[in-house]
This record gives structure tokens, sequence and C-alpha cells, in this order.
């Protein structure tokens, strides 16, 4: 072995056990909702060595990367039998996305991706790029991921045009993937795609968010629910039901969609899910939370008013800055809830919360009153109620 390549895989791959190894910790931002941590769960550095470079110096005599990764990002969840599994979106420096398992024994740190990434059955010639994949444990015995499955718009003569469809596979194992036909709804595009981990009225339940075009939702009014007869041939049966609605100036103007696969409490189903609005700036990705009937996933109880998070200091920066995006969270045995979102569709990183918590904030924060005149009066309420209550002294 060549000196050179030697030293520069003993130093890289010392760099990529401390990185693997190293622990995480909270950091100091309260707002007594949520908990951040100091360090992202996965990076494209995350990704193992022999991913990116040849490993043989006779073939790679300067150690070189020759499959470099790019980001590391949006990732699908599951806490399962003690574990916690990511099924993250990785983009290669090729910008096609694919996507690959890691899996950790604690929740905030120590993901190790498996030896190879997903291999899904090539069943879409078309298809050029996947990637979100939100992972559902259905009632019915399968996991299943639906993703974004993008292919090239050929009606249009724009390069770029595309078209976005929710792709469906399922596995018992996160090892062996069986492609279904992709999900048909009356929309002409589809993207932000999640099935509801229960049967409603006997059927599959999908959360929807009909588009346009692949950008923007147009005429699409929010986050919808639809439902599926027969998951094998998953045609939308009914009405696409818009559950969350987008609003004028709020965070949800431009566009919305459901973020990770909904949250079962035992006041509701609590939904994470992202907003968009436009600045000059560009569009600014932030996420928020609304909760339906349990009885009634349909049926819209508690929209606390405004975002749930908001990208911060480091995160605000990336190949699309100003973005956080979640299509994954867990719950565990000690009703803890990680919640797995990526900064500025660069790294991935996790939150902590409780059930009650969550619950506490879902139907206690007020409702946005959408207009400044009524914000000023929902504050001034609040802060009469304060001063009343710190000079009374108790
Ligand atoms: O770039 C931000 C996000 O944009 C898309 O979300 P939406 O369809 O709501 O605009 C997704 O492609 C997502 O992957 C990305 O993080």
């Amino acid at each position: 072995m060549n000196k050179e390549f030697e030293e520069n895989l003993k130093r890289e791959t010392a760099k990529y056990e401390e990185l693997i190894n190293r622990k995480n910790r909270a950091t100091d931002a309260y707002n007594g909702i949520y908990q951040r941590y100091v360090n992202p769960v996965l990076t494209a550095a995350h990704t193992p060595l022999f991913w990116r470079y040849d490993m043989n110096p006779e073939t790679n005599p300067y150690f070189m990367e020759r499959l470099g990764i790019n980001a590391v990002l949006n990732s699908g969840a599951l806490y399962m039998n003690g574990k916690y599994y990511l099924v993250a979106r990785v983009e290669g420096n090729d910008r096609k996305s694919f996507f690959a398992v890691a899996e950790s024994d604690s929740p905030i740190d120590g993901f190790r991706f498996r030896d190879y990434p997903v291999r899904l059955p090539d069943t879409c010639p078309e298809e050029t790029n996947v990637y979100d994949m939100r992972l559902t444990k259905h009632e019915d015995g399968w996991i299943y991921g639906v993703f974004c499955s993008e292919s090239k718009d050929t009606s249009s003569s724009d390069l770029s045009a595309a078209n976005a469809q929710a792709g469906i596979v399922r596995t018992r194992d996160l090892e062996t993937w069986e492609r279904l036909p992709n999900l048909r709804s009356k929309s002409p595009q589809q993207r932000n795609v999640v099935l509801h981990p229960e049967f409603v009225d006997g059927k599959y339940a999908f959360y929807t968010r009909p588009q346009d075009d692949f950008i923007s939702t147009g005429s699409g009014g929010g986050v919808c629910i639809g439902l599926v007869g027969n998951i094998e041939d998953p045609v939308i049966c009914t009405e696409e039901k818009v559950i969350s609605p987008r609003r004028y100036h709020t965070i949800t103007e431009v566009k919305n969609g459901a973020g990770a696969v909904p949250i079962k409490t035992p006041k509701g189903w609590i939904h994470i899910a992202h907003g968009v609005r436009n600045t000059a700036a560009g569009l600014r990705y932030v996420l928020y939370v609304f909760v339906t009937d349990l009885n009634d996933p349909s049926k819209l109880i508690a929209e606390p008013s405004g975002l749930f998070m908001a990208p911060h200091g480091a995160e605000r920066v990336g190949d699309v800055s100003n973005v956080v995006f979640t299509n994954g969270a867990v719950v565990n045995e000690n009703n803890e809830i990680y919640i797995y979102y990526a900064s500025s569709d660069t790294r991935l990183h996790v939150a902590s919360t409780t059930v009650d918590r969550l619950t506490d904030f879902a139907f206690n924060t007020p409702s946005d009153p959408l207009r400044s005149v009524d914000c000023v009066k929902q504050r001034c309420g609040l802060i009469e109620k304060n001063l009343e209550f710190m000079r009374s002294g108790r």
C-alpha cells in the first residue's frame, strides 16, 4: 500500500468512527415544548467511506472520493423492538437521491448506515429521482414506505419541468422491499403523501397534497385525506377532503404538506407538518402542528397558532436555505417523542418531547386569529392575565 493512501485511509477512518460514536447532548435553547440537540444525527459524513471511496490503493492511489455524497436529509423513522430506524434521503454529488437505512439503540446519536442502500425494485422506467420516504407501520402488518417518485415532464419543452407522484413500497424488515403501483388520485401531481397507520372505514387512508404542477400547489387547498380500497391497486376512491388548509398571511400561505406519520394520543392524532411562505429571500419552510379526531381523522380538532419549529442558527444555511422539514417521528414505550427533522435540505437533526407535552402544546396554544389587530388582543389577554396573577403574589 502506498504511504499517502495509507495515511489518508487511516485518518479518514478514525474521523468517521469518531463521528459515529460522538455522543449527542441537548442544546440550551428552551421553549418548554421540545428539546433541540447540538449535533445532527446524520450528515453526508455519516455515510460509510466504502460508499464514497475506492478502497483499493491499486485503483485509487490518492485515496480520492469516487462517488461523493452531497447531503443526507429528510428521513422516515420507525421505533421497533427497542431500536430506532431512519430511512434517510441520501443525495449523491450527481443530484440523484436514494434511500438508506441507518439504525441505533439511541434516539439521539450512534446512527450507522447498513452496508448497502435500499435497492428499490425498478418498476418505473420513467422515474429519475426518489426522495422523502414516510414509514408507516400499518395495522395490516406491513411497514409501508410512501415516497416521491419524480420523472421528467415530457409534455413540456422546459428541461426542468418534472412530475411528482407518490411511490409505494412495503417491507417487513426494512431489508426486502416490494414495490406497489404509484398512488393515483385526481390531482395531476402529488408530493408529501403519508399513509395513516390504521384502517379508516375499512380502507387505507392517505394524507395527500394535491398540486397543479411540480413546485406550485396552485389550486390545491392544503393537506387532504382520501381513502383507498385496495393497496395493491391504490386509487383514491373518495373526495380528497382538505383537513389542514392553506391560509393567506399565515405560515402555510404558499403551500403545506403532511410530515411525519400522525402520532396517536389519547386526545387525537397529532400531525407535525410543514408550512411554506414566500419572502424576498425565497421560500421559508417551518414545521407546524395540527390535531385530528381519533375516530374521524378527517376532522380537524386543534390547530395551534403559527410555527412549531423554524430553522435556527446554523440550520438556516444549506443547499436550500431557510428550511426545516420532517417526514419522520417516533414514540417509544416511555411516551417520549423523537422528531427527526432536516435543516436546509442538507443534514438531519433530532428534537425530543413527550406525548403529554406535545398534547399540551397542541390543545393549549391558542389558534391564529388571522389579523394583526386580533393577534394584539390575544397577546394583551395573556399579558393581562399574567400581570394580575403576578401581582396577586400567588
Ligand atoms: O426544499 C424544501 C423541500 O421542498 C419540497 O417540499 P414541498 O413539496 O412542500 O415544496 C420537498 O421536495 C422536500 O424534499 C424539500 O425538503
